[in-house]
Formats: C-alpha cells, sequence, structure tokens
C-alpha cells in the first residue's frame, strides 16, 4: 500500500505528529535528530460516512480504511551532500509515495530550531532540489550514450534533460509544469520532488485561533501545487490520548471542532491516490481501500482474493442514497441497486456487495 512520508527539519513535530496520527508512541524530545530510524504506523481513516452506514445497519463491529505513514530522520541544510543523518533521511524519502512536509511555527525557548516556516520550506525543498540534481547528473551522461545505440531511450533522455532544467532553476518537480505523463519516464531514478506533496503547519496554542495569518503564506507559496493545513500538533498529540467524549470537549472547547488531525488524515488518503468504498451489515460495517480507478473485480480482490477470481457482477449504491433509503434490502426493493460488470470503475462512497462464484 501507498505510504506517506513525514519530511521537516529536526524538532519540527514529525514524531510528534506521527504518534498523534497513529496513536503510536515512538521518541518525542527536545533535541535534534531523535528520531534516527524510520518508522512505520497506520493512521485509522475517521469518516463520517462509515458511522452513518453504521448505524442504518445497527452493525456489531465498523472497521475504517487506514492511511500508512512514515516517520522519517529530520534533514538539515546539506542534507543533500550527507551531513546529519544525510543519507539515512534521504534513503527513507525515496521510498515513500507521497511526502509530508512539517514546517515548524511554534515557538519554544525549550526547544532549539527556528519558527519562520517559509524559510523552512525554502530549505527543504533546497535539500530535495539538490538531491535529484546530483541523482540526474550522476544518470544523464550514461544515459545519453546508451541513446547513440539505443533510439528507444530518447524519450527518456529528454524528460531527464527536461527535469534537470527545472531542478537548476531551484524549482522541485512537484511545483513544475513538466508533463505528468512523462513521469513515467523519470520513474526509474526514484527522485525526491517528483511525488505529490502536502504541508502540516505545526502552529503554537496562541496561533490555532487565527491560523490563516502563518499558514497563509505556505500556501500561496505552493501555488496551488500542494495543500497546506494548520495543526497545533503537540495539542492535538495531547488530545488523542483522552478518551474519546474528553478530546472532543477538548478541542470543541478550543473551538477547533474535531480538531484537524481528521483532514490531515483525509488530505494524504487523497493525495496517496487511495478511495474508499464501503460494505455493510449487520455483523459489520467496514471501508476499504483502493487505488483510484479500480475496477470492481480489482475492488472485490481487496476484499478476499476469491471475490476477484470468481467475480461476476458487483451490486452498487452510492452511500449517501443508501442512507436516505434506510437499509439494503429497501434499496433493492425499490430497485435502486445497479447492476455493474468486470468494467465498471468504482467511485468513492460506493456501497458493494459483491456476487462471484469460484
Ligand atoms: N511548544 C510546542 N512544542 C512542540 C510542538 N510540537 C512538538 N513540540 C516539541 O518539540 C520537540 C520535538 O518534537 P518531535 O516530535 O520529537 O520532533 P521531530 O521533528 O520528530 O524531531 P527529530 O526526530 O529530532 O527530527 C518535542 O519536545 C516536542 O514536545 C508544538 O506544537 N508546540
Ligand atoms: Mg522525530
Amino acid at each position: 500500500m501507498e505510504r506517506l512520508g513525514l519530511v521537516g527539519l529536526p524538532n519540527s513535530g514529525k514524531t510528534s505528529l506521527f504518534n498523534a496520527l497513529t496513536g503510536g508512541s515512538a521518541l518525542v524530545a527536545p533535541h535534534p535528530f531523535t528520531t534516527t530510524e524510520t518508522s512505520l504506523g497506520s493512521a485509522p481513516l475517521p469518516d463520517t460516512r462509515l458511522d452513518a452506514l453504521a448505524k442504518m445497519s445497527a452493525s456489531r463491529k465498523v472497521v475504517r480504511a487506514v492511511v500508512e505513514l512514515v516517520d522519517i530522520a529530520g534533514l538539515v541544510p546539506g542534507s543533500s551532500t550527507g551531513e546529519g543523518l544525510g543519507n539515512r533521511f534521504l534513503a527513507g524519502i525515496r521510498e515513500v509515495d507521497a511526502i509530508c512536509l512539517v514546517l515548524r511555527a511554534f515557538e519554544d525557548p525549550e526547544v532549539p530550531g527556528d519558527s519562520d516556516p517559509l524559510s523552512a520550506l525554502g530549505a527543504l525543498e533546497l535539500e530535495l532540489v539538490l538531491a535529484d540534481v546530483g541523482t540526474i547528473e550522476g544518470q544523464l551522461d550514461k544515459r545519453r550514450r546508451a541513446a547513440k545505440s539505443d533510439k528507444s531511450l530518447a524519450a527518456e533522455v529528454s524528460a531527464m534533460e527536461a527535469a534537470l532544467e527545472v531542478l537548476s532553476s531551484g524549482t522541485p518537480l512537484y511545483r513544475s509544469e513538466l508533463d505528468p505523463s512523462e513521469r513515467a519516464l523519470r520513474k526509474s531514478l526514484f527522485l525526491l520532488t517528483d511525488k505529490p506533496v502536502l504541508a502540516v503547519v505545526n502552529l503554537a496554542e496562541d496561533q490555532v485561533a487565527n491560523p490563516d495569518a502563518v499558514v497563509g503564506p505556505v500556501s500561496d507559496e505552493l501555488g496551488g501545487r500542494g495543500e497546506a493545513l494548520g495543526v497545533c500538533v503537540q495539542l492535538e498529540a495531547e488530545a488523542s490520548q483522552l478518551a474519546q467524549s474528553e478530546r472532543a470537549e477538548l478541542l470543541e472547547g478550543l473551538g477547533l471542532g474535531e480538531g484537524a488531525l481528521p483532514r490531515v488524515a483525509r488530505s494524504a488518503y487523497h493525495l496517496l491516490g487511495r478511495r474508499t468504498f464501503f460494505t455493510t451489515g449487520d455483523k459489520e460495517s467496514r471501508a476499504w481501500s483502493f487505488r483510484a480507478g479500480d475496477t470492481a473485480p480489482q475492488c472485490a480482490g481487496v476484499i478476499h482474493s476469491d471475490l476477484q477470481r470468481g467475480f461476476i457482477r458487483a451490486e452498487v449504491i452510492g452511500w449517501e442514497e443508501l442512507i436516505e433509503l434506510g437499509s439494503w434490502s429497501a434499496a433493492k426493493g425499490a430497485g435502486r441497486l445497479r447492476v455493474e460488470g468486470k468494467d465498471y470503475h468504482v467511485a468513492d462512497g460506493d456501497v458493494l456487495e459483491i456476487r462471484f462464484n469460484v
């Protein structure tokens, strides 16, 4: 399954965010490079659609979809050439499918480090860009020579040259106007800035009431190429340790509604290209995660490989319509279940029942 990597300067709050999202307890400390090994975790995805379906079906069990996260060692200026935990951190980023840039805005004399999220963004992007320039420069001459005898490599070489030009101007590839279809040609290079990004601005408690002042400039800087979300990570991490009702009380009391973590989890999920379909019944209501664009048999395979192998058809209805009708049998009686075959592309929010035969 696709993974989101948390990337940021030391002491930006990456591990705190990781713990808050995953309910984990990885080490958090006010000194740089607390995290030296990457850790993996999964964050359950809050989903009110699933809650509504579970209520409708009076399900005894509710199973949420998850987002896979990776907490990566801190990046410092010079990481691209091996400073700090340079190589470890670069390897960590190469392995993820999308990046969450954690930008510190909180000030705390106890926690060394800068609290200017825009300058952190600049520093992080510069290191990622430099690493990518190094990767392409290390390969380009070899590929050019190979392309002389093998004409089929010409497209790859020109994609590399186009990427190098963008990077050399200091621009990460996720911000560029490059043709996305050329991405496949660059895939074997494992470039760091060729992945989708999201930014989390780690706010101080006194910035939470007016996050736009701090988050807005980051959002403008990313210019629509990445979403920027403001989160008071420490506060939400503390809240995540509490029981559901106390947590709601704390967050509501601060005017934070459900808090910002559910939005981070949902944005990450979408950034990774994951979508959700549901199954519902009195035994269980469940959110299943599939890749955007998957067909009904592929989605059936997420439940069990037998369901894909023996797939006959799917009965399908949108979750909202099903809730309105009140039950699966009511939907069936009203002739509102669609019958879909092997070529159907499942939509986010579909409720499915798979007919199969093995
Ligand atoms: N005041 C304040 N402190 C925070 C906040 N978020 C994190 N911290 C503190 O900042 C310190 C660093 O947090 P970590 O989560 O370990 O940061 P990190 O980015 O994982 O750090 P490294 O692994 O060392 O790169 C800890 O002492 C946290 O308690 C916040 O929103 N406000
Ligand atoms: Mg850490």
